[in-house]
């Protein structure tokens, strides 16, 4: 059948600035007349002379929205000269699975559409993505293009009545103002599970999870917290793992995730903790809706630090069949993210950088092949195999490593830090705060801390002083283009190795999201195994000190769930830094709060 595409006069919206990752806002933003086809023409324009003949991956994470925007993006790629769309089916890409296809199937790039890790329905969060040829995120240059294009845009192109079914999967072929334009219809899953079979040894997996050698069977509990990643695990750690049928939950994508918030921490993912806390299972991992976070807990719900996740997976690459073929590049981690991978990365003799929060960041250094394993602190984990960050690829990393270490997390973690020593790490999240409140905070600080007087200044909390040695507005210089990205973060490093970050969040879908990170080292195998031996009883009294500290500083930190903080540890050894952090930044004055909404 013959279509013709027609041109749809617009006016162009101011508030299409993408954030950390795409173009996060509410779906009745997303939903006002022309705002998502103008975001889209501005993706497809983006492509310039590539638009033409363009192939495209397209897919989202199950949310409410996700199938009309993609329906809506056929008709927008088929006026647009595209050639051909690869689109999972019923809208359906995790979004490691869409970086992979990209690469693998040599497309121009992919839309990926998600709010990640926000909520959704129709009255929650929707976000569109553009991944690059490599697979990536869009770099800065091309996300400033994309939206300098939308505060001009005078119209969009669309086919009306071209409708694709992407509830069947196939290959549909139409032909456009006397051009050919395709669209293939596609499993979901079977993409990315056939990559990780390549990376992982899925018979060692298995005899691990199903028990060999007189070995029990090793209970895992995955929730997919009714997110994208559902259809996955299913696929790969039940049917071809062996994992039994009550080992997966929450593996059914839904468009408001049920209710659930898909943000894998220990403040979202409780219901992990809490089946984790009853002893039965020695492993539990949570993804969010997208499927590129991941949360990782042992016997016990003990809990990991994405931080130290990223470290004992660096230190132990060498068990992932991938890593020996490929062989171990370097490291990588965010700026605001603990500096455990650094230690390893020193140990091993490896190319080590620290970026700016951002995953879009660590592509340019895997595509340089300088990169093999990078994190941050938000419970992103991933290497070279894609170049998006991988919930399910970390679980399979750390499975694949207890099977060959034949030891448990904990045990894992305790050697890790007897060897390395131990970071403790914490960050608390002001969310949805008055936007221009947050800015002011944002310079009153900056103005302070790069004062040429501030560095050397002695800092006192109670007992506990520390001396600043840098404080400055993180500015990074990629070592492979040279492009300078400025104003990443407000950092105040310490004499003893101690930090205070703070940064605004570009991943809110409105008002502003301030985070205060704080983290520290230490080497004292006194204090830094004291915890891991004597885990409950321990992080019990530790809340309690922690609570008393704060609340004889007249500072009443009401946490959203008391004692389940399973990190409760760097609650009370970091306790004087928070409240370094929490004076230096007036947060209550500039929020108006007394607590953060989350604290991890
Ligand atoms: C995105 C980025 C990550 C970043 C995270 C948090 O993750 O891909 O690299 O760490 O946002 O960003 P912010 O602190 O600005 O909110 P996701 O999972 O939301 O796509």
């Amino acid at each position: 059948m013959e279509f013709r595409s027609s041109v749809v006069p617009t006016t162009p919206f101011d508030d299409q600035k993408p954030g950390t990752s795409g173009l996060r806002k509410k779906v009745t933003v997303f939903q006002q007349q022309n705002y998502t086809e103008n975001f889209v023409q501005a993706i497809l324009d983006s492509l310039r002379d590539d638009l033409k003949g363009s192939v495209l991956i397209l897919g989202g994470d199950g949310r409410y929205y996700v199938k009309d925007a993609a329906k809506l993006i056929i008709k927008m790629c088929a006026a647009n000269g595209v050639k051909r769309v690869i689109v999972g089916h019923h809208g359906l890409l995790s979004t490691p699975a869409v970086s992979h296809i990209i690469r693998k199937r040599n497309a121009t790039g992919g839309i990926i559409l998600t709010a990640s890790h926000n909520p959704g329905g129709p009255d929650k969060d929707f976000g569109i993505k553009f991944n690059t040829r490599n697979g990536g995120p869009a770099p800065d240059n091309i996300t400033t293009d994309i939206f300098n294009i939308t505060v001009s845009l005078e119209s969009y192109k669309i086919v009306h009545d071209l409708e694709c079914d992407i509830d069947a999967q196939g290959d549909y072929a139409y032909s456009v103002d006397g051009n050919e334009f395709t669209v293939e219809v596609i499993d979901s899953v079977a993409d990315y599970v056939s990559l990780m079979k390549q990376i992982f040894d899925f018979s060692s997996l298995r005899n691990l999870l199903e028990g060999s050698e007189g070995q029990k069977p090793f209970k895992v509990l995955i929730n997919s917290l009714n997110g994208v990643t559902g259809p996955y695990v299913r696929q790969i750690f039940v049917k071809e793992l062996g994992a039994s049928e009550d080992g997966v939950v929450n593996t059914e994508p839904l468009e408001d995730f049920g209710g659930l918030h898909p943000d894998p921490n220990l403040t979202y993912a409780a219901e992990l903790v809490d089946a984790l806390k009853e002893g039965i299972h020695d492993f539990g991992a949570a993804f969010d809706g997208d499927g590129d976070r991941n949360m990782i807990l042992g016997k016990n719900a003990f809990f990991v630090t994405p931080s130290d996740s990223l470290a004992v997976l660096g230190a132990h690459l060498h068990h992932i069949p991938y890593f020996r073929t490929t062989g171990v590049k370097g490291f990588a981690r965010s700026m605001p993210t603990a500096g455990a991978i650094d230690r390893v990365a020193n140990a091993v003799a490896v190319n080590f950088y620290e970026v700016p929060t951002g995953w879009k960041y660590f592509g340019a250094l895997m595509d340089a092949n300088r990169l093999s394993l990078c994190g941050e602190e938000s419970f992103g984990t991933g290497s070279d195999h894609v170049r998006e960050k991988d919930g399910i690829w970390a679980a399979l990393a750390w499975l694949q490593i207890i099977a060959c270490e034949k030891k448990s997390v904990e045990e894992l973690l305790v050697s890790h830090w007897r060897k390395f020593g131990r970071n403790f790490f914490t960050r608390y999240d002001y969310e949805n705060c008055d936007a221009e409140s947050c800015a002011t905070m944002m310079n009153k600080l900056e103005q302070i801390v790069t004062s040429p007087v501030y560095v050397g200044t002695k800092i006192i909390h109670r007992n506990k002083s520390y001396v600043v040695k840098l404080a400055d507005n993180f500015c990074y210089e990629d070592p492979v283009d040279g492009s300078i990205t400025a104003r990443q973060g407000i950092r105040l490093l310490f004499a003893d190795g101690s930090r205070i970050i703070v940064r605004l969040s570009g991943t809110g879908s409105s008002g502003a999201t301030v985070r205060i990170y704080v983290d520290s080292y230490e080497k004292d195998e006194n204090v830094l195994l004291e915890d891991a031996q004597d885990f409950y009883v321990c992080f019990f009294l530790l809340a309690c000190i922690v609570s008393f500290d704060l609340l004889v500083r007249n500072e009443v930190v009401e946490y959203q769930k008391p004692f389940i903080q399973y990190n409760t540890a760097s609650q009370v050894v970091l306790a004087p830094l928070i409240n370094i952090a929490l004076d230096v930044t007036e947060i209550r004055v500039h929020t108006g709060r007394d607590a953060p909404t989350v604290i991890t």
